[in-house]
């Protein structure tokens, strides 16, 4: 038997093939040593790709703003209206429903490869969002980690939530870089006020890398200090369990499923049979959109059942 293909981890083996096909071995490393990793352009996509859904988050600020966004030049809030709203920032939301170039986006294969691999495979899409920032002052790093805590702050070991920015602009300590505290998923808990603050360092990547981190990590952003924009694609995974940021299971179309693979089906909880109506649940949901390993498990645990009630 080759090393790897173990029966007790048959869920898990395909991802862990993926990880060595994309050349993504070291940053696996990265991510269970330091809580985040920086995946370079070549790694991530075409630059076709890269300019096709920048091109598409500056429209979406101008669509949303009624003001022309331009890379070289600071944004303004126009009559966009959403929270939060800080010097010089807001957020795009909801951006998986605004253009069809996001729904390739969630499956790039890098993204989904190292998500699954923080999340076991449990993950689903809690929120796509860009970060759009210009020069403004901000107080601090404000350093925070992106899984819910428990009622005291503590979090668990696993990555309950996992997230990744795909950089649009070069990311530098003058141009706002995010700011991550190295090591410190491993403290599960989320950071007091003002903690941590020292221990961070600026995460500079050039435009179309993509930062991965551990839902527990430590992070917060440094003072964007230059002119211009830096822009991202910050795609927001939770464990299945958990509610999600923005609602996708009920919203997204028939069109948007049949026109992707299972992937995208689990990734918007289409296979999640939770929150039903007076019809009760629809468990052919769940089967429609399964994974073929998760096929071949209940499969195998149906044949086990039923030999058991023959004996
Ligand atoms: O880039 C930033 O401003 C930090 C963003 C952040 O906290 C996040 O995406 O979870
Ligand atoms: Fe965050």
């Amino acid at each position: 038997m080759k090393f790897g293909d173990f029966r007790n981890t048959g869920v898990l083996n395909p991802t862990f093939q993926r990880i060595q096909e994309l050349g993504l071995g070291e940053n696996v490393v990265e991510l269970d040593t330091y809580g985040f990793t920086v995946v370079p352009p070549d790694k991530v996509a075409e630059p076709a790709f890269f300019e096709r859904i920048r091109a598409t988050v500056l429209r979406l600020c101008k669509e949303r703003t009624g003001v022309e966004f331009a890379l070289d030049s600071n944004g303004a809030m126009g009559h966009y209206k959403a929270q939060p709203q800080t010097d010089g920032q807001f957020l795009l939301f909801y951006l998986l429903m605004a253009d069809r170039v996001f729904e390739e986006w969630v499956l790039n294969p890098t993204l989904y490869t190292l998500i699954d691999y923080l999340m076991h495979g449990q993950q689903q899409l809690s929120s796509l969002t860009s970060f759009v920032k210009w020069k403004g002052e901000r107080e601090g790093l404000g350093l925070h980690s992106d899984s819910p805590p428990d009622r005291d702050g503590r979090l668990p070991a696993c990555s309950d939530v996992a997230n990744a920015a795909y950089c649009l602009t070069d990311y530098t300590l003058e141009n706002g870089a995010i700011a991550m505290v190295p090591g410190s998923h491993t403290r599960c808990r989320q950071p007091g006020a003002g903690e941590g603050e020292k221990e961070a360092i600026p995460v500079e990547a050039e435009a179309g890398s993509l930062i991965v981190w551990h839902g527990n990590t430590w992070h917060g952003a440094f003072e964007k200090k230059t002119d211009g924009l830096r822009l991202n694609v910050t795609s927001y995974h939770c464990h299945k369990r958990l509610k999600t940021q923005e609602a996708y299971q009920w919203r997204v179309t028939q069109e948007m499923l049949d026109r992707n693979p299972p992937e995208f089906a689990r990734l918007v909880a289409a296979d999640d049979t939770m929150g039903w109506d007076e019809s009760g649940p629809d468990y052919s949901r769940t089967m429609k959109y399964a994974s073929e390993e998760t096929k071949k498990l209940f499969a195998r645990r149906g044949r086990k059942a039923r030999e058991e009630e023959a004996a």
